[in-house]
């Protein structure tokens, strides 16, 4: 089925439903039914094809979680568009780089984040568009669009070099959109409180595609907010939640009689986009009385494994492979391993993006025969649980964001003073990890404060290191290649 035709069961088949209801601070909250969103993004497609766009024109967005993202998706599923949404905490260097790269007709942000968008780009605003399109009329505006459909460019670091762009089609949101509407048993019934952004897969991918194929209520907030999440808890009692593990830490807070009662009205805690410490789905266990489900996926592939539903959610592994997806354990030689020892993990199955956009050499690096090599480590057990153990390359993951400490040493290299540079992961107890950097330095010359500030307009906030620790030299190999691990430990305060 196509994507448009499965979005159809809830935008005509449940048009008179509500859908959804938005908060923003010191506003009203708005509320909205699918056929709501039917009309609107009719109009805004509408709109968008009077100001030229044609299928495969990509279109940026950058902005915070709004009914108008919702829009903005079904508009472009709608007239084929290839969509790029950008995480709004980027800034001058990050944005630059994904909007010179995919080279879209234009972004839509609104205007309190529109100076941060580089000069020279064609800037709409998302509040002048809505008021626009509501002029226009409310007929479907469609074209044809098949499964093969490019629908999004996601832009992720990969392993290596800048940032790249994954392709994701039509079929890959469709795949897994159904997968996991299937087996998490969402009905229409079911109220999904959505406080994950809209510009990354889990909030995207996972989030809005499930409430738009099963139907169900969502309440959608800007962001999450840790001091308001037991508010919204007790409001609104959502049955459903999906969460990064900072989320789940920060919700370990909360007195035990309301994370109790709270608990008792939630069918579903789904965690993922970093490692879930086994000690925190354990307490969340006994907190809550609800057993989080744990899943793994990645800006490529959306997901690709996932504790059951029903059956065992086991603390400190992933699960089990999603319905048609295929999964391998696979050595330095791309051979499978046994059971029980350690290897990449290589994925193949709908939910696969079509490679990276304009990027042919780092698409064939990244696929081997069919199958895309995760670069996640991991080893299976003999009943089939897969535990990842890291990663190939030394990403970081804070709060559920990804940093890959390469882009902040180059950043860091072009400094005033600084000689070297080397950026590593620090365990934090909320974010499970932030950047630190290691810096040999011309004291002279090297003004810290100055540096923190450039970092600040050039980086999103959570890539900026939480501290600089200065070293007479970085550990290097007899090839050059810098020992991460030999470092002196760094400790708040040392
Ligand atoms: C975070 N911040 C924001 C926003 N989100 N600022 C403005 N707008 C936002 N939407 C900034 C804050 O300003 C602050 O900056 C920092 O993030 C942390 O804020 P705080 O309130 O202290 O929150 P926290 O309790 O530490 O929790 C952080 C968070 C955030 C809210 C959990 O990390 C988050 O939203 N994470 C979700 C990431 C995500 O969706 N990842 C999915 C990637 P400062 O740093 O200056 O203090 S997709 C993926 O990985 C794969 C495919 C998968 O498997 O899902
Ligand atoms: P992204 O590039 O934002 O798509 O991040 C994908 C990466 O997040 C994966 O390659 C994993 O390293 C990590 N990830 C996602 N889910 C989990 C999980 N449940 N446990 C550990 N790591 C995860």
């Amino acid at each position: 089925m196509l994507l448009l035709q499965r979005f159809d069961q809830s935008l005509l088949g449940r048009a008179e439903k509500p859908a959804l209801e938005f908060e923003r601070p010191g506003a009203p909250r708005l509320t909205f039914t699918f056929g709501d969103f039917e009309a609107r993004s009719n109009r805004l497609a509408a709109l968008l094809r009077q100001r030229g766009l044609q299928r495969g024109d990509r279109l940026a967005f950058f902005l915070q979680n709004r009914p108008e993202v919702v829009d903005l998706w079904l508009a472009g599923v709608k007239l084929g568009l290839v969509l790029v949404p950008v995480n709004v905490l980027y800034r001058e260097r990050e944005l630059k780089h994904i909007l010179t790269d995919s080279a879209p007709t234009a972004v839509v942000t609104s205007q309190d984040m529109a100076a941060f968008i580089p000069v020279g780009t064609e800037i709409w605003d998302v509040d002048a568009l809505t008021a626009e399109a509501a002029a226009l009329p409310a007929e479907r505006v469609a074209e044809h669009c098949d499964l093969d459909t490019p629908l999004s460019l996601i832009y992720t670091s990969g392993t290596t070099g800048a940032s790249k762009g994954a392709v994701l089609t039509q079929r890959n949101f469709a795949s897994n959109g159904e997968t996991l509407a299937r087996d998490w048993k969402f009905t229409s019934e079911d109220r999904y409180l959505a406080t994950l952004p809209l510009f990354h897969v889990h909030g995207l991918a996972n989030g809005l595609h499930i409430w738009l194929f099963s139907g169900c209520h969502m309440r959608l907030t800007e962001r999450f907010e840790h001091a308001k999440a037991a508010e919204w808890f007790e409001d609104y009692r959502p049955t459903v939640f999906f969460g990064v593990p900072a989320m789940y830490i920060r919700l370990l807070e909360l007195p035990p009689p309301q994370a109790r009662a709270i608990g008792s009205r939630l069918r579903l805690a789904v965690s993922g986009s970093a490692p879930l410490p086994a000690e925190v789905h354990e307490k969340f266990r006994q907190l809550y009385g609800s057993v989080i489900l744990e899943r793994y996926g990645m800006t490529e592939t959306l997901m690709n494994i996932g504790n059951p539903y029903d059956g065992e959610r086991r603390p400190g592994t992933v699960g089990l492979p999603l319905a048609h997806v295929a999964v391998r354990i696979c050595d330095e030689a791309g051979k499978d391993v046994a059971d029980g020892t350690t290897g990449e993990v290589w994925v193949k199955g709908p939910n696969v993006c079509a490679g990276y956009w304009r990027r042919p050499e780092a698409t064939a690096a990244a696929w081997c025969d069919g199958w895309f090599r995760t670069g996640d480590i991991g080893v299976r057990a003999a009943d089939g649980y897969i535990t990842l153990q890291g990663r190939r390359s030394d990403l970081i993951i804070s709060g559920g964001f990804n940093i890959y400490p390469r882009e902040i040493e180059e950043l860091l290299l072009e400094q005033p003073g600084v000689r070297e540079a080397t950026v590593v992961g620090n365990p934090d107890p909320v974010r499970g990890e932030v950047p630190v950097a290691y810096l040999v330095v011309d004291s002279a010359t090297f003004d810290e404060t100055a540096v923190n500030a450039r970092l600040r307009t050039q980086l999103a906030s959570f890539k900026q290191p939480r501290a600089f620790v200065r070293v007479d030299a970085i550990p290097r190999t007899a090839l050059g290649k810098v020992q991460k691990h030999l470092l002196p430990r760094f400790t708040a305060g040392s």
